[in-house]
């Protein structure tokens, strides 16, 4: 006889609140992104999601477009709801107010005013709370914010291309496309999960590229460079075609603050080879960069390994070897990182790992 697979229905509810959730991304940030689904009787009466910073919660959205009196309702929420007055008031009022009786969530908010206090606060008006269902899910949505919101640093992600010699080029003055189409539009979508994206100089004269997210549906991340002595010719596509913003670092040694109506210039200072990598992500923290992805080149890559400041490796692995390559890529990932995908992307191969997933929260 066949196994009966049995999944269990508030799996599935929460689930739902998660595909809810991801419908915030790109308007939200540096707020999580957060889905809620109302149930009654195991009818689904309303849904809702967080859709723009600074706007309704989840919570209250779901509310809004509940079809039924939610008086006595189920609601499933992938963040643990917030107790503090912020831009909007407290969900855990609004869900007490209309009669909530029980609620499932997905993790506790990380966000030290809530972290904990909204499940008593919940518990204290007798509502029924079960806090981790779908927890890995949930977490895997909200690591950036979980990074950012506890130490004010953005999460981030290192992406490098290279042949199975592990070569990422010829040399560093010439660009080569290693990599198949369906590795492009997984590069895509990193960069529609990101808040801002981040190359060298070196990279933004060679390749001139936009960093822009074509290949899947999103919103264009934040582009940042690298340009310590502001050489960079301002004949570059992205300071022309006003498609996503553009964050330009330079030497503190040398220039101060500045704005202009193609980028916004930010001094740093300088390190052994090139800019302070925790100072650049400490600023783009401080600029609401939750999640930041670096997509070299060579150089970059290694100032950010040598600052020990990536947390998660994108490396694809294309199908051929590459003439007279001597490009190394710097990118390998280390015993004790964890590995959380590993698959093909048509001829190519990926592999994803992260430092320090193993120990996500107590509950
Ligand atoms: C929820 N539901 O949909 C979201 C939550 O300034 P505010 O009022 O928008 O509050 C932002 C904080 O609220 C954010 O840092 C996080 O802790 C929580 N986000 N909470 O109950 C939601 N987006
Ligand atoms: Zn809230």
């Amino acid at each position: 006889m066949e196994p009966v697979l049995t999944t269990d229905i508030h799996e599935i509810f929460m689930s739902r609140a998660l595909e809810l959730a991801r419908q915030g991304r790109g308007n939200v940030s540096p707020n999580p992104l957060v889905g809620c689904v109302l149930v009654k009787e195991g009818e689904i009466i309303g849904e809702g999601y967080h859709e723009e910073f600074g706007g309704a919660h989840a919570e209250v959205n779901a509310l809004r477009n509940s079809r039924q009196d939610p008086v006595d309702a189920t609601a499933y929420i992938n963040l643990e709801p917030c107790c503090f007055m912020g831009k909007t008031p407290p969900c855990t009022d609004t869900l007490i107010q209309n009669g909530i009786a029980e609620v499932y969530i997905g993790m506790l908010d990380p966000n030290p005013e809530v972290n904990g206090k909204g499940v008593e606060a919940l518990k204290k008006a007798n509502i029924i709370v079960h806090v981790g269902v779908g927890e890995e899910d949930a977490w895997n949505l909200n690591r950036p914010f979980e990074k950012w919101i506890t130490t004010k640093i953005p999460f981030v992600t290192a992406k490098a291309a290279q042949t199975p010699a592990g070569f990422m080029g010829v040399d560093s003055d010439h660009s080569v496309w290693l990599t198949g189409e369906v590795s492009g539009r997984h590069t895509h979508q990193l960069r529609a999960e990101s808040d801002a994206i981040l190359i060298g100089r070196q990279t933004a004269v060679i390749d001139d590229p936009a960093l822009t997210v074509r290949h899947v549906p999103g919103e264009n991340p934040t582009r940042v460079i690298l340009d310590t002595n502001r050489t960079l010719p301002l004949t570059l596509n992205m300071f022309h075609d006003r498609k996503a913003k553009n964050i330009v670092f330079c030497s503190e040694n040398r220039f101060d603050r500045n704005k202009t109506h193609f980028c916004d210039y930010i001094p740093v200072p300088e390190a052994e080879n090139g800019l302070s990598i925790p100072h650049i992500v400490r600023k783009l923290g401080e600029k609401n960069v939750t999640s930041l992805l670096v997509e070299g080149g060579q150089e970059v890559l290694q100032s950010f390994l040598d600052a020990d400041c990536i947390d998660r490796m994108v490396i694809y692995t294309a199908a051929n070897e590459l003439e007279k390559a001597e490009l190394k890529n710097p990118l390998i990932i280390p015993e004790n990182w964890v590995i959380t995908i590993e698959d093909f992307l048509g001829e190519d191969r990926v592999i994803i790992a992260e430092k320090g997933v193993e120990c996500l929260q107590e509950l």
